[in-house]
């Protein structure tokens, strides 16, 4: 008898903790059962051996019964899909791209990824686009996830990645602010470096609309309307100022552009503010005093306080407030944005962004052009210019002038994408769609084509976690028959599109063309190699030589600014895209519960994560339920500008009267972006995700119009 194998070292494939984990092999219970067992991991320093329900559940996702095994084609739009050999389906997936750009130019043809592909997938789909479509859209779903946060980030410090420091550094410092986030539910390992941090003494602060399992652990909880932590980022800079607190000596030395920020923050006082988003002013002076009082503090955004048409400017608003009190580029301070996906980091990083080359390079700068194209062997002239952002790709297909054959990638927008039966329609006009995908999605059942793809426990990768540290999945078992590597399909697909080399299958092959791409670009990866990152738990961003130690903490000396100083933003409240009206009197804000993951593509197809999240609702206060006439489990119908969902009642005083919560997992009659506002941040273009206008009413008297909320 031969050696069990030993357990594999790796990592979760959700979010953007990126927790470590340990791969057992197991004998399978049935042909279709995984091959192996989650165990614990203790020494990988972000997680500590914990796991969330989702983690530990993992390895249902490697189910033959929950996967896509063989490719599917239609032979008609009107046909349904059938299964097919990679070569027919290969071949058929290379002629649909390939007759767009012929029939429509290059432009026709268009990229989707997604912030869940490893550093290696994301690459190469940047290089497909640019090399072998030679088309400028590209997008991905990072898109709808920290791109308020990266842009401002930017502005601010001229470099963004997630946190400037390690996630642990979170458990020393004085003062946490959490804007718009709630690990509890969606990082839950997390809570442990909240614990500590609690224990030596430190404040927490949590800025939600709802009374979330994080917002309970919290000193001090403020609730403001959906929209509005703008003005209140504003009105605590203005209690700053008023109250003596500015650390004029940081501001001096290592800021520029306060005298625009201070004279914004004076125009929004504190009674005001209040008014604008019903905090009361004694719970924002209390904040500030918590604040200014610690000897350091951090403030933390996540998507509750970004995903808004005016994100990037509601973040700089809370860097300001950084900045101003000295919160930042300093041991134990600073801003920092949660990254969402598993590698919403190191996915934006590569060049899978519609006006981004790998290693944050400028898609519009000709000497990062010019590195670039000498790394993939090409004029720097033929490499396309900035493209579409996700949502404007999207809506635009099928449309003239819009892109009309389609490489999806790791994503899911016929549930996640705001305004969803909009993009559904979109996708349904397309002359050709390709999807790779791990599960026959919602949006594989509009495809063309459907190539199986492998995934986390089968493949070798890196991933980027929202610290900046880049880490190591490993394969521990062989992916089911007929399931091949996105890199695989990747180099089938430029071998028949003219490009039979660059496009190598073995990841370690494009992490080496990555590091050399990236070298001396703002995310410099040169130095990191695989067995760094196996003997250093990861390697920190940017490690510009294998003899460099990376950069687990940004900022100490300089900002990555010319000048090393950063710089405030000038930035002013306004309301959100939709207000509430007669017609539509609430307000909506949709996230996110524990046992589900983004478009539940992955989750709904594990049953102890279903039992534990098995549908849709809909949050409302016990007053507003009241004026509906609605008790707990009534079906709601929920109607917005864009569309209607319907749902259960969940009643519960965690929420504001003036507004409603959902769920995206769903997808059909619960889905909540049947409902949500795709108004851009005119910077960012994220969307609205997180408040629009609407109407409640109980579903079985909605024909009647009775129960209407006033
Ligand atoms: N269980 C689970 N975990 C996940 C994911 C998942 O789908 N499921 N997804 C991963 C990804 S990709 C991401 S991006 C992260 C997201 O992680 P989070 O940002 O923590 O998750 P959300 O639930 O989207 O939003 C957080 C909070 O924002 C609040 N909120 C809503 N509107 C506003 C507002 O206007 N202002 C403020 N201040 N708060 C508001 C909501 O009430 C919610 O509690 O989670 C990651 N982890
Ligand atoms: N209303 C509302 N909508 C939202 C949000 C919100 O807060 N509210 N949040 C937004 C945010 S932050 C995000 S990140 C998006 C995410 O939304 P989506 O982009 O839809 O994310 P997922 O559901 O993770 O989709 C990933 C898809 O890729 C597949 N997949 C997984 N691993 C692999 C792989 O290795 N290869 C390939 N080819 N496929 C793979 C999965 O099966 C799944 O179908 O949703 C956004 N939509
Ligand atoms: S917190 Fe995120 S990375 Fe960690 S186990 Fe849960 S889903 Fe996986
Ligand atoms: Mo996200």
């Amino acid at each position: 008898m031969t050696e069990p194998p030993p357990p594999t070292d790796t990592h979760c494939p959700y979010c953007a903790l990126q927790c470590g984990m340990c791969l057992r092999r197991v004998a399978a219970a049935g042909p279709d059962a995984p091959g192996v067992a989650v165990e614990e991991r203790p020494g990988f320093p972000v997680n500590l051996g914990a796991l969330c329900g989702k983690g530990s559940n993992a390895a249902d996702t490697l189910a033959g019964s929950v996967r896509l095994t063989t490719p599917l084609v239609r032979d008609r739009r009107t046909d349904p899909l059938r299964p097919a050999t990679w070569e027919e389906a290969l071949d058929r997936a290379a002629r649909g791209l390939a007759q767009a750009a012929r029939r429509h130019g290059r432009e026709a043809a268009g990229v989707f990824g997604g912030g869940g592909l490893t550093n290696e997938k994301a690459y190469l789909l940047g290089k497909f686009a640019r090399v072998v479509l030679r088309t400028p859209h590209i997008d991905y779903n990072g898109r709808f996830c920290m791109s308020s946060a990266a842009a401002a980030q930017r502005a601010a410090f001229g470099v963004d990645r997630g946190l400037p420091f390690p996630l642990a550094d979170v458990a020393r410092t004085g003062c946490l602010v959490l804007v718009g986030a709630n690990p509890a539910d969606t990082m839950p390992p997390a809570l442990r470096h909240l614990r500590e941090l609690r224990e030596a003494g430190g404040t927490l602060i949590v800025v939600d609309p709802r009374r979330t399992r994080t917002a309970e652990l919290a000193d001090l909880h403020l609730r403001p309307a959906p929209g509005t932590d703008l003005a209140l980022a504003l009105g605590l800079l203005h209690l700053v100022i008023a109250r003596g607190r500015v650390d004029e000596d940081f501001v001096a030395r290592r800021t520029t552009g306060f005298a625009h920020a201070r004279a914004a923050a004076m125009a929004h006082w504190p009674e005001r503010v209040e008014a604008l988003t019903g905090i009361p002013v004694g719970q924002m002076r209390r904040a500030v005093d918590l604040f200014c009082d610690a000897p350091t503090a951090m403030v933390l955004t996540a998507r509750g306080g970004e995903q808004h048409s005016k994100g990037v400017d509601t973040v700089g608003a809370w860097i300001n407030l950084c900045l101003a009190t000295g919160r930042a580029g300093r041991p134990g301070s600073g801003y920092g944005c949660l990254t969402g996906q598993g590698n919403g980091q190191g996915g934006r990083e590569h060049g899978q962004k519609a006006d981004q080359l790998p290693g944050y390079r400028s898609l519009t700068d000709p000497a990062a052009r010019a590195h670039v194209a000498a790394v993939w062997g090409v004029d720097p002239a033929d490499l396309p210019g900035p493209g579409r952002s996700a949502y404007e790709l999207l809506a635009g297909l099928g449309t003239p002038g819009g892109v009309r054959a389609l490489l999806l990638m790791g994503s899911n927008p016929v549930v996640s994408a705001p305004d969803a039966p909009r993009i559904t329609e979109r996708l349904r006009a397309l002359d050709h769609l390709v999807v790779c995908d791990v599960v026959r999605s919602e949006t594989a059942e509009l495809a063309d084509v459907v190539l199986p793809s492998a995934q986390w426990a089968e493949e070798t990768g890196t991933m980027t976690n929202l610290e900046g540290r880049v880490v190591l999945r490993r394969a521990a078992v062989p992916p089911p028959a007929g399931v091949r590597t996105d890199l695989d399909a990747l180099h089938g697909l430029a071998a028949r599109l003219g490009h039979p080399d660059g496009f190598p299958t073995t990841a370690r092959e494009v992490f080496a063309e990555l590091r050399r791409a990236s070298a001396g670009g703002a995310a410099d990866y040169a130095g990191i190699t695989y067995e760094r990152i196996e003997q250093e738990d990861g390697v920190f961003w940017p490690c510009p030589g294998e003899d460099h130690p990376g950069t687990p903490r940004l900022f100490l000396d300089r900002f990555a600014t010319p000048d090393g100083r950063a710089r405030f933003a000038d930035v002013s409240h306004r309301p959100a895209a939709e207000e509430p009206d007669d017609a539509y009197p609430l307000l909506l804000t949709t996230g996110r519960v524990l046992a589900q993951y983004q478009s539940g593509a992955q989750t709904r197809r594990s049953p102890a994560l279903n039992r534990a999240a098995p549908g849709p609702f809909v949050e409302l206060h016990p007053r507003l339920a009241a004026r509906l006439g609605v008790t707990d489990g009534d079906r709601l119908t929920v109607t917005s500008r864009r569309g209607t969902a319907t749902a259960p009642a969940r009643v519960t005083d965690a929420i504001r009267p003036d507004t409603v919560f959902m769920p995206f997992h769903w997808s059909g009659e619960g889905s909540a972006n049947n409902l949500t506002n795709p108004a851009l941040d005119p910077v960012s273009h994220m969307p609205e995700f997180k408040v629009c206008a609407v109407r409640v009413t109980k579903a079985d008297t909605a024909r009647t119009g009775a129960g209407e909320a006033a």
